[in-house]
């Protein structure tokens, strides 16, 4: 349900332009489909604005400046901005083959955002939020150079995680300001770190605390980014560190007129200040609107508007940079006086297989990967919008895409299109002359309004599900009226049905568009609809449908069980390969923003402690725990599942009945060992059949190897676990 009426804004469509952006990726390697699923939710989220009717304007761009690119263009012995640049023009190409269509996709070392980033900086200097101050900065002694963000790593002082540079990314999650980090050791040269005093500029933020209360009040999104903050404001803001010794980035302006100064700061040696990343990568959403404004003309979309009278600002990123996004973000546009982010939406991380992704251990599906195995991109665009809500941790895996493009896409949505429209073609040429009935006139309304809900609770799912839905009511539908009984019958009655059918079919078009923009087009064109379905507004949904159209096609194909295999296949191959020989090397972090976690997956073969994921942000309520049946079980037999690499098909006595359940854990423990095996099982999960056999609960198990959970004391079986 839409808790809209709780908004500080008035609800989308509104009369102004709205901006959707993307987190900005950092432009240092291949993308995989972790990384897509902010991109793709952005992409959802702004293409329904604009069926909505709402005028968006939808932009990102690469993210060239930091360390994580100068430290690896030194590596690779080339210069920052060639390396970065490269990258830049990969991912332009990439995006619009999975249907990511920006409106203008730019770069932060572009002179536009050079320039809209020295004059907010500029400002910022004349409103007095920016002072000078002595610190400490970790330094290579050996070397004999500074060692800022990502060239350092070492300590968490807040969790005692292993953190890099300016985060504590695998940790608590905490931003960390230059000096912080514990230990710290340099990357590039393994030497350890020792901390020298250096001056650099500070932005005031703690003086915003008030302005920021207020507008995290006002802040609409998902709930984990306008709740996390308030706990950063509680705990008080510290000021914010925005230059670093680095000479790869945007300068820092020369403010001649001298900045107030906070104790006696010397000035530094060489001065080779730059502007932190974290300043100019943000201002690049106005960049890259400001371009989309000067190739379009401001009568057709102006920038101006948007970021600096009352525009609707719309912010989708992954739950890593967060606070980034709700503080130190709307405080860089407060005082520079423009306006401010109406909603952030931060994405979940993703898992592949239930693992981190891993880019070093080439434990991904790449981007290109992905379409070069001939998957339409809607697929994968339908899995990540909907496979969990927008805030989840999703986990992708070859099996589970499998089953929500055969059960949902091909046995829901494709067909019901496919053999209401073949049976229109076949009886009718096209859209039967009648008039769509009142039942199913309000059906495709109640879509609309699911959809437009979707859209202002922030909710990629529910947008993605509201047409899902509808073509699950046309194939009950078509069903339950069985046209097929009533042509030579009741013709006018067959007529009625079908009629209400390619209704429906349109509707279907129009709604999934967002999720699915291809195969919505192709849907559009086999009711010989004129256009672009991208074009049409959800109006569009309950106008009538052209009345006379060829033969359909199917729209999406089943995926067989041997393709899945063959593809876990090739990515357990492929990793074997990649970690062969290197397992203790430490993974990369992710670097670009969607909130793909790449943890270390091997880790825990190593003997030492496996990589953790956070703990869930989001909190269940006593009652939601409550729903929970878990009991004491013991396992009586277990049965090896012969075509499947890890299944079991167990038998567990939880006292008052024996369960049939389907486990992996062939490979992890003797199977001729677990009966006898006192367990703790998920009674009440829903059922599920896998190779044949029921699965009617689920056994717990910790971490990779499925280490069992057990009771230990006398707990009779069927006993409620609390
Ligand atoms: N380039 C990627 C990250 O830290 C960073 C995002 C910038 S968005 C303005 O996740
Ligand atoms: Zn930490």
């Amino acid at each position: 349900m839409s808790d809209q009426d709780g908004y500080a804004h008035e609800p989308f469509p509104t009369d102004g332009p709205a901006v959707v952006t993307c987190g900005l990726p950092y432009a240092n390697g291949d993308l995989h489909i972790g990384h897509l699923r902010t991109y793709v939710g952005g992409d959802v989220y702004s293409r329904a604005l604009e069926s909505l009717g709402q005028q968006t304007a939808f932009v990102s761009g690469s993210d060239m400046h930091g360390t994580p690119i100068a430290v690896q263009a030194i590596e690779e012995g080339v210069d920052p901005e060639a390396f970065a640049l490269e990258w830049h023009e990969q991912y332009a190409e990439t995006f619009p083959k999975f249907g990511v269509e920006f409106d203008n996709y730019g770069h932060t070392h572009e002179e536009t955002n050079r320039e809209l980033t020295y004059e907010i900086v500029e400002r910022l200097e004349s409103e007095g939020y920016v002072y000078e101050k002595e610190i400490k900065v970790a330094w290579d002694p050996v070397d004999d150079q500074p060692l800022p963000d990502r060239y350092v790593e070492g300590t968490c002082p807040y969790c005692g995680a292993d953190a890099r540079g300016d985060e504590c990314d695998e940790g608590c999650g905490r931003h960390l300001e230059p000096g912080e980090i514990e230990d710290p050791v340099s990357t590039i040269s393994g030497n350890p770190a020792e901390y020298r005093d250096r001056t650099h500029k500070f932005f005031r933020v703690s003086e915003l605390a008030d302005y920021l209360d207020g507008f995290l009040d006002r802040l609409e999104g998902t709930s984990n980014a306008r709740n996390q903050p308030r706990q950063w404001l509680e705990d008080g803001l510290q000021d914010w560190c925005i230059t670093r010794d680095l000479d790869w980035g945007f300068d820092y302006p020369d403010v001649s007129g001298a900045s107030p100064e906070e104790g006696d700061a010397p000035p530094n040696a060489g001065d080779d200040l730059v502007l932190y990343v974290w300043v100019d990568a943000p201002i690049e959403y106005v960049a890259s609107t400001k371009q989309y404004t000067e190739r379009v003309g401001a009568d057709e979309y102006d920038w101006e508007e948007v970021w600096k009278d009352d525009g609707e600002i719309v912010h989708v990123i992954g739950r890593d940079i967060i606070q980034h996004h709700t503080i130190f973000w709307p405080a860089m546009l407060e005082v520079a006086e423009y306006a401010e982010p109406r909603a952030v939406m931060a994405s979940g991380f993703m898992t592949l297989g239930g693992k981190g992704f891993s880019t070093s251990r080439d434990r991904a599906v790449w981007a290109e990967e992905y379409l070069d195995e001939g998957f339409h991109p809607d697929l994968l665009r339908y899995y990540l919008a909907t496979n969990g809500g927008f805030q989840q941790d999703v986990d992708f895996s070859w099996e589970k895409f499998r089953d929500r493009v055969n059960n949902e896409l091909v046995g829901t949505v494709g067909n019901f299109l496919y053999r209401s429209l073949l049976f229109a073609q076949r009886n009718f040429e096209g859209t039967p002359d009648a008039e769509v009935s009142d039942d199913v006139e309000e059906r495709i309304e109640r879509a609309v309004d699911e959809f437009r809900a979707g859209v202002n609770d922030y909710s990629v799912r529910a947008i993605g599900e509201a047409s899902v839905s509808l073509a699950r009511f046309g194939n009950e539908y078509i069903q339950r009226n069985e046209p097929w009984n009533l042509v030579g019958e009741d013709d006018e009655r067959a007529a009625q049905v079908i009629r209400d059918c390619v209704q429906i079919a349109k509707a279907v078009a129009v709604l999934f568009e967002p999720v699915a923009p291809g195969t919505s087009q192709r849907l559009w064109e086999q009711i010989d609809e004129e256009g672009s379905v991208h074009d049409v507004t959800t109006d569009e949904a309950l106008e009538a449908p052209p009345r006379e159209f060829g033969p359909p096609e199917e729209l999406y194909e089943k995926i067989d069980e041997e393709r899945v295999e063959e593809l876990n296949a090739k990515l357990d191959a492929r990793v074997a390969e990649a970690t062969e020989g290197d397992a203790d090397e430490p993974d990369e972090n992710d670097e670009t923003g969607d909130g793909s976690a790449d943890a270390d997956p091997d880790a825990a073969d190593e003997g030492t402690d496996p990589e953790l994921e956070p703990v869930e942000s989001e909190r269940v309520s006593f009652e939601e725990f409550q729903e929970l049946d878990l009991r004491v079980g013991e396992i009586t037999a277990a049965d090896p599942i012969e075509d499947a690499d890890k299944l079991v098909q167990l038998m567990v006595d939880i006292g008052v009945e024996t369960r049939s359940i389907v486990a992996g854990l062939k490979q992890l423990h003797d199977v001729d060992d677990l009966p006898g095996t006192r367990v703790v099982v998920v009674a009440n999960l829903e059922r599920a059949e896998l190779f044949g056999r029921e699965s009617n609960g689920m056994v717990l198990a910790a971490g990779d190897e499925a280490d069992l959970l057990t009771t230990h004391g006398d707990a009779a079986l069927g006993e409620r676990v609390r």
